[in-house]
């Protein structure tokens, strides 16, 4: 018997960033983060389950073959099959797309396994759809493919790790926040400023393991379970101050703890220090709601309340785009959740 459904997953942005794991082989991270999703900015995935003694794997990335994608989701599969009968009965083929151009440094592996693991809850049938169970069954799957993965099914901020601020947090899927919050944090945009489209130096995996020894990682997992609270906090009282300076905090000790890691690394570019400045002076002049955020990589993620939207493009376009390679941003409204593809 051959079964077939079809996701379209949100990639998401850290405003608290997990960064280091207390245990490798499942996934468990070493602090609790929080993000908003990004809805325009998706991937979409159609797996096709087939009954068989043996879990195989195809993976086309737009209808053509990718081979290089296998090993990953193999483990991914490998790694979900102990809480899945259904994985261990079925082979399959995962065929994959995303509305972002490759190689833009997009989180594309959130979208990519939250996506995927939709698709897997969904092909399994343990929950009914659209449930807060069901939600919580494929985020627990897509952390074991990728942690920041299992934050992208919720139109709320979602929070992911163990933390006495959020009520049923857990260390094993992200949860939706379930306060109030403020009116002048609920609409706001992401434009992520391509200053980089390479390949990284370091990935992500590795440089989570680098936590291991970091010399200052336990002061960093202490800042960051405060950043928790503080930033759920403000948005719930639009402090606006509060939680621009706290989410530019958390970007730039994500980075400190890659530049002060042994062996050091950096992923920041000039260009990316050279926009940073720019919103600085910009915000300064202006009083305006804007903040950035990085990922771990040289892009910036210029944060703003939609309602300062012509503001926001014009100085785009006549302050930012002169870092940005070949003059390429991709902005995306936050929140919206995954949906089901009915074909
Ligand atoms: C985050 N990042 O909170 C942080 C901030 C990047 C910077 O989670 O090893 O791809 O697959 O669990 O989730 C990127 O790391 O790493 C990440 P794995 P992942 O979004």
């Amino acid at each position: 018997m051959e079964k077939s459904v079809k996701y379209r997953c949100p990639s998401n942005i850290a405003l608290v960033k997990y960064w280091g794991k207390k245990d490798e082989g499942i996934q468990i991270p070493a602090n609790a983060s929080v993000s908003w999703t990004l809805s325009d900015l998706y991937a979409e995935t159609t797996v096709t389950a087939v009954e068989s003694t043996e879990t195989e794997l195809t993976f086309l990335y737009d209808g053509q073959a990718k081979t290089s994608f296998e090993p990953k989701i193999k483990d991914f599969l490998i790694r979900i099959a102990p809480y899945s009968e259904f994985v261990g009965k079925h082979s399959f083929v995962v065929n994959s797309k995303n509305n972002f151009p490759h190689g833009t440094g997009i989180a594309s592996s959130a979208a990519g396994f939250g996506a995927l693991a939709l698709c897997i809850a969904d092909l399994e049938g343990q929950f009914a759809l659209g449930t807060l169970d069901f939600y919580q069954r494929a985020s627990f799957f897509a952390r074991l493919g990728s942690g920041s993965a299992c934050r992208s099914m919720y139109s709320e901020p979602a929070i992911w790790g163990e933390h006495a601020f959020v009520k049923n947090s857990s260390d094993l899927y992200a949860v939706p926040f379930d306060g109030e919050i403020h009116q002048s944090l609920k609409n706001w945009k992401d434009c992520v400023l391509i200053v980089d489209d390479g390949e990284k130096k370091v990935s992500s995996t590795a440089g989570h393991s680098l936590l291991k020894n970091h010399p200052y990682a336990s002061a960093r997992f202490n800042q960051a379970q405060k950043n928790i609270e503080n930033v759920l906090q403000f948005m719930q009282q639009g402090d606006i101050d509060g939680f621009i300076s706290l989410v530019e905090s958390e970007a730039l000790q994500l980075h400190a703890m890659m530049m002060s890691s042994i062996p050091y690394f950096t992923l920041i570019r000039p260009g990316t220090l050279a926009i940073i400045e720019e919103i600085w002076t910009f915000r300064d002049e202006r009083k305006l709601p804007l903040a950035f955020t990085l990922d771990a990589g040289a892009n910036v993620h210029l944060l703003y309340d939609s309602t300062i939207e012509n503001e926001v493009m014009n100085f785009i376009h006549t302050k930012l785009l002169v870092y940005c390679k070949n003059g390429l941003y991709l902005c995306s409204n936050t929140g919206g959740q995954p949906t089901k593809i009915e074909e």
